[in-house]
């Protein structure tokens, strides 16, 4: 059976949702964060990089996020545009940029003192907040995008792993100045993605509390 190593809201959380609307069953295992278990021995042996998550497939050990979500659709043969097609290309191009350039800036506004050192509180901040402004403007980007495609999907009319992807984004600025809840187009999916019954099963599964976008 398949494994993924997970934490709570992490970024397990994208590919959690996505084995759930395959229906494939999968073995979840917690990686203890208030523990530091993603930097323990034997976690560094599952990934170098010391973070979640991780997909355990047979012999195959995953990870990165984008290269799983990728694996997965690829085995199933479902929630992605065919490759070669211009449709698959623009996938590709929102499926690196997610953590390419979005999660990086996530990355400095939650562990902004591990960029200046753990006393320079106000330097963290000052990373903090300047993370915050463009994470505001990148979450405008999936925005603009969702109203000029129409959605209802990052793809169109197709549910792609991007949904999936875009809603765990858009989660993790729940406790910012400006969630993207608050965004008319970005709002409006993350309330579609909550309607999902994958979604809502998830959510109950990882035990994650309101508010959850
Ligand atoms: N590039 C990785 C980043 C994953 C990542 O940032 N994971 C976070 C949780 S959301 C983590 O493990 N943080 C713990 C740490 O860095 O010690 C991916 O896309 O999978």
């Amino acid at each position: 059976m398949l494994q993924l190593h997970y934490f709570p809201g992490n970024s397990s959380l994208a590919p959690h949702i996505l084995l759930e609307e395959l229906g494939w069953p999968v073995e979840l295992k917690l990686v203890d964060r208030q523990a530091n278990a993603q930097k323990s021995p034997d976690y560094l042996k599952l990934n170098p990089n010391g973070q979640i998550p991780v997909l355990v497939d047979g012999e195959l050990v995953l990870y990165e996020t984008g290269a799983i979500l990728l694996h997965l659709v690829d085995r199933a043969g479902r929630f992605a545009p065919a490759v070669g097609s211009t449709e698959r290309a623009e996938f590709y191009k929102w499926l690196v940029w997610m953590p390419a350039t979005v999660v990086p800036q996530v990355q400095l506004y939650f562990y902004g003192e591990r960029f200046v050192g753990p006393d320079n509180t106000e330097a963290a901040a000052q990373v903090k907040a300047v993370a915050e402004a463009k994470l505001n403007g990148l979450m405008d980007q999936i925005d603009a995008h969702l109203a000029s495609s129409g959605g209802p999907w990052m793809m169109g009319d197709a549910y792609t792993a991007l949904d999936p992807y875009a809603f765990m984004l858009g989660r993790w600025t729940r406790m910012m100045s400006r969630p993207a809840r608050t965004l008319p187009h970005l709002g409006a999916f993350l309330q579609r993605m909550l309607a999902r019954p994958a979604v809502q099963r998830v959510l109950a599964r990882e035990e994650l509390q309101a508010p959850w976008v």
